[in-house]
């Protein structure tokens, strides 16, 4: 119910490929971020799976990012995007 790395650093401008890899668990997870240039970025991951999303941001700044799976937000998984 964690994410590793929890930092995530990322340039403004640059495309990102971000891959997703649930391990050690038996719940499908996601990485969700709000309000990245006023949409949603999503990729969920099956377990023991690995999913890959791709997405430019263009406008720096700190972002939470989060499982949307009910309550594990809550139980730990958020993290932060720091576009520079
Ligand atoms: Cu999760």
């Amino acid at each position: 119910m964690r994410f590793d790395p929890a930092t995530v650093t990322v340039r403004a401008g640059q495309p990102v490929r971000l891959t997703l890899d649930n391990r050690g668990s038996a719940l499908v997870h996601d990485w969700t971020v709000d309000g990245l240039d006023g949409k949603q970025v999503q990729v969920k991951a099956n377990p023991n799976q690995q999913a890959t999303v791709e997405f430019t941001p263009t406008q720096p700044g700190t972002y939470q990012f989060y499982c949307a799976e009910p309550g594990h937000k809550e139980a730990g998984m958020v993290g932060t995007l720091v576009v520079q």
